[in-house]
């Protein structure tokens, strides 16, 4: 059955649509965006009238699920033979009053169905009679509805927190002239490299400074998450950079989206951009920074899920699908990935009030507490599926590091109440110290690595940060071993200053040798790059705070100078690929961790003590400072005033 009235809906018999020039003689433009909206009216009347005269239809026997919820009374296709009466292609179970019954249900719904019919008709003929400003305005504020419902969907509102003792977040003036001029050439430096970013690159995740362009790597996957942003925030708040601050945070705002198709390296995201957004919050206060770190730590819970709950190495954000690195031993997760998650996980707890966060990283600390230790060294890969270790390569550089670091840093961050992360830490150096720490022929001290059942007498430019941390971690160290540690931490300060000293641009090779008559020297063409790296400046830094000896100024002084003569370009700052040549070669990439780590600790080298003391403020592995958890602030478990 048809309605007369409703054939002219069919696109076909309308003639089509223009109400661009014809319609509004003075407005020639097409009214691509009207003529969408007024045909997509059209198809949803006509929709509707099929619905209903589907209804109208002597024989629906094909339409066996169409739901209308009379399943109970109306079966298709015909069995007489159970005593059922066959009525226009329905069986209609019982008799008389069970007729009536359904002949008025079916009346009801037909005259809903046609008042349906005639609202939309009439909706469809009001919009015809609008102008086309008419129009577009509703369409808009159509849009905008849509926009904000989806905005209050992802921007839940977050329990209240007592935020921590915020100590120290800004000045950090030096009285010494030459020491200001220093800190101020610093932040030039910083403001060179944000710029060329802002200029080439803004959007993408790092900045190609010769091609001028944006680049990413496969850490970020195939996002544009503007990776420099997040990661420089925090440094350029304390820099006093605040236009620059506003600018990030504006794009930020607008664009950070983390619905992405993409696969990203957890930690990578971890330390960058959770690490990066929780201290833009702390530091600044704005919510819109703790809204986007919990969104998108909600977008690396997924990669839990494993049959051990060690979490894969990389997720699609969208997908929420884990896999491993190719690369790693028999697929394998990797120590220094899983292993530094704790600070940022802790403080998600911390914000939200949600448990699940913490709950993670402890399950990944009491799983390997339970592990045995090939001579109480943490191997560095980790089988997620068995639960196993995979080859037995120890290392406190590159895929250790950060591991040892986060269990020092989960004491100091818990204001010293997670004496079980400080137990593991002392274990570990223990350890780390008897089986990797030697002395060369030439008297420096350097950390191998333990390969194959024995020890390589090389170091990472990674592993310098080990200085640092054995300096962070002096107070409070076992049998009072405070001043051993602070030793320790200056003799590995000053075999890193030597692998800068031993070159021609006075830059550090990403590894160097102590081996066949080589002390603090590369030996192969591709371990004497040099890309931006902090580990260095970092150890320096610590040894500057907790000894204040000037020769540690002295030394973030040469390297500053050298990034400048020799990475310096006018389109930012590049790594360059061998810093034993007079010559060198850029690699151009400005690494997000440059305006993160290494620009941020030279800056602090040259500011006074109080800015972001250390009694207040824990540094994350990226050197996004988070502040200490006061017992009297907070349970592990979450904010109380939330539960
Ligand atoms: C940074 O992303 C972090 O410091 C990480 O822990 C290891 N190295 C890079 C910079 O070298």
């Amino acid at each position: 059955m048809t309605t007369p009235a409703l054939l002219p809906l069919s696109g076909r018999r309308l003639p089509p649509l223009n109400l661009g020039a014809s319609a509004f003689p003075h407005h020639r433009a097409t009214l691509r965006l009207s003529e969408k909206f007024i045909l997509l009216l059209i198809l949803s009347a006509f929709i509707t009238l099929c619905f209903g005269a589907f209804f109208f239809l002597p024989d629906s026997s094909k339409h066996k699920r169409f739901d209308l919820g009379l399943e109970d009374v109306l079966i298709p296709h015909v069995d007489t033979s159970k005593g059922g009466k066959n009525l226009g292609g329905f069986l209609i179970h019982g008799q008389g009053h069970d007729e009536h019954r359904h002949r008025e249900e079916e009346e009801r719904l037909r005259n809903k169905i046609r008042a349906d019919h005639e609202k939309a008709l009439e909706e469809a003929k009001e919009k015809l009679k609008k102008s086309r400003d008419e129009i577009q305005a509703e369409i808009q504020t159509e849009k905008n509805k849509v926009v904000q419902e989806l905005k209050k969907k992802d921007s839940k509102p977050l329990p209240p927190v007592p935020l921590p003792n915020l100590i120290g977040i800004n000045s950090g003036e030096p009285a010494d002239p030459d020491i200001r001029e220093r800190r101020n050439k610093i932040k030039e430096m910083m403001k060179h490299a944000w710029d060329n970013y802002r200029q080439y690159g803004w959007g993408h995740n790092e900045l190609k400074p010769i091609a001028r362009k944006g680049h990413s790597t496969n850490i970020f996957g195939n996002s544009q998450m503007g990776a420099t942003i997040v990661d420089a925030l925090d440094t350029l708040y304390i820099m006093g950079l605040h236009d620059e601050f506003r600018e990030g945070q504006e794009w930020i705002d607008k664009n950070l989206d983390f619905s992405v198709n993409s696969e990203v390296s957890v930690f990578e995201v971890n330390i960058r951009f959770i690490g990066g957004l929780l201290a833009a919050y702390y530091l600044s206060g704005q919510e819109v920074f703790k809204i986007k770190a919990v969104q998108l730590a909600g977008k690396l819970l997924p990669a839990f899920n494993t049959p051990t709950g060690i979490p894969w190495a990389m997720v699609n954000l969208k997908s929420g699908v884990g896999r491993n690195w190719g690369w790693a031993s028999a697929g394998s997760s990797i120590l220094a990935e899983f292993g530094t998650l704790h600070m940022e996980f802790v403080h998600l707890s911390y914000l939200t009030g949600d448990p699940v966060y913490y709950n993670k990283v402890m399950h990944i600390r009491k799983l390997l507490q339970k592990m045995d230790r090939p001579n109480g060294l943490y191997p560095n890969y980790l089988n997620p599926r068995t639960g196993r270790w995979g080859q037995h390569h120890t290392s406190v550089g590159g895929l250790g590091d950060s591991f040892y670091e986060y269990l020092l840093k989960a004491w100091l961050m818990s204001d010293k109440t997670d004496t079980e992360a400080r137990k593991m830490y002392d274990d570990a150096i223990e350890a780390i110290e008897k089986h990797l720490i030697r002395k060369s022929n030439g008297g420096l001290t350097f950390i191998g690595e333990w390969k194959n059942g024995h020890l390589e007498r090389k170091m990472g430019h990674l592993t310098c940060f080990a200085g640092g941390m054995f300096a962070l971690g002096a107070d409070g160290s076992r049998d009072d071993k405070a001043g051993h540690y602070l030793q320790l931490g200056a003799e590995i300060a000053h075999t890193c200053h030597e692998s800068y000293d031993r070159t021609t641009l006075k830059l550090g090779p990403e590894a160097f040798k102590f081996d066949g008559g080589v002390e603090a020297v590369a030996v192969r063409q591709n371990e004497k790059y040099y890309i931006l790296r902090p580990e260095v400046i970092e150890t320096y830094w610590y040894m500057w705070r907790f000894t204040h000896d000037p020769k540690y100024r002295q030394w973030g002084w040469e390297a500053a100078q050298a990034i400048d003569k020799y990475c310096r370009v006018s389109g930012g700052f590049s790594g360059v690929k061998d810093v034993y040549s007079s010559s060198p070669t850029y690699d151009d990439v400005q690494q997000s961790f440059f305006l993160a780590e290494t620009l941020k600790y030279l800056y602090l080298l040259f500011s006074n003590d109080d800015l972001l003391p250390l009694d207040n403020w824990v540094f994350n592995t990226e050197a996004h400072p988070l502040p200490v958890l006061h017992l009297a602030n907070t349970t592990l478990s979450g904010n109380p005033a939330y539960r």
